[in-house]
């Protein structure tokens, strides 16, 4: 794990780890914050983690498109740099806020609870019935961070090759769905589908696992049923 992100490291040195601790329990103090002001306010939160370009903002893109107009949603952009993806989620008439690390590659709690005030802000009394949160692209560093979500969701695409499960468990352990994505890429890869998922649920058994491509909208319906049985079920278990 990178040093900037105060991730844990087996650097024998006691001093960089009770930082490290501190840090992820100020993280974790201000992750459960969030969660009571989306719990306030009846908001389904899911996080999205994956390595860059694995085809979050695509996803969005495409969610929006299927479900805009039966449910209301916002979004959180994370991104080291630039606006391009809340760019990308506005085009859909979406209100997205772009959360910039300035270099960090991860999200933290303190940054989304400043982005989710900020999009109440924009929203202007209107309410949300799902909130995603596109973390930093990194297989790494964004599984160590609470966010305040309800659902985590890791993304591997196709082209990243079946070993990623294994090679980056933590993600897989700490989400609730996998989403293998780019589908419509398997003839041109060597991507053993079974074996991944097969890899995941060694890792976590109680994972729920879904394949799609945004470009054929193989799967899509899947995911979008899945996303409407998570909002029913975070309302009724809240109510
Ligand atoms: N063939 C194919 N390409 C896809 C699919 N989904 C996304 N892409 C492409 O993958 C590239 C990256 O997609 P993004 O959605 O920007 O990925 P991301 O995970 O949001 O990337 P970062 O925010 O930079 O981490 C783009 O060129 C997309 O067009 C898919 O289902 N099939
Ligand atoms: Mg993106
Ligand atoms: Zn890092
Ligand atoms: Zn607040």
């Amino acid at each position: 794990m990178c040093n900037t992100c105060g991730c844990p490291e087996d650097t024998g040195n006691r001093v960089t780890v009770e930082i490290n601790q501190s840090l992820l329990k100020s993280n974790e103090d201000m992750a459960e914050k969030n969660r009571v002001h989306f719990d306030i306010k009846g908001i389904f939160v899911m996080n999205l983690i994956s390595s860059p370009g694995a085809g979050k903002t695509s996803l969005l893109e495409k969610t929006i498109e299927e479900l805009s107009g039966k449910i209301s949603i916002g979004v959180l952009e994370g991104d080291i740099e630039t606006e391009l993806d809340a760019e990308r989620i506005r085009a859909k008439g979406i209100p997205a806020i772009q959360l910039t690390t300035g270099g960090a590659c991860h999200l933290e709690s303190s940054l989304v609870h400043k982005g989710f005030h900020k999009l109440e802000h924009e929203l202007n009394g209107k309410s949300l019935d799902i909130l995603f949160i596109e973390n930093v692209g990194n297989l790494v560093c964004p599984s160590f961070f609470d966010l305040g979500e309800h659902t985590r969701v890791v993304l591997i695409s196709i082209p990243e090759g079946h070993d990623k499960p294994v090679k980056y468990p933590k993600a897989i352990q700490s989400s609730d769905i996998l989403i293998i994505t780019k589908t419509d890429l398997v003839p041109y890869f060597d991507f053993d589908i079974e074996k991944a998922k097969a890899d995941a649920l060694a890792l976590n058994p109680s994972i729920t696992i879904l394949t799609v491509s945004v470009k054929t909208g193989d799967g899509i319906e899947e995911w979008t049923d899945c996303l409407i049985k998570s909002i029913t079920l975070n309302r009724a278990q809240k109510s």
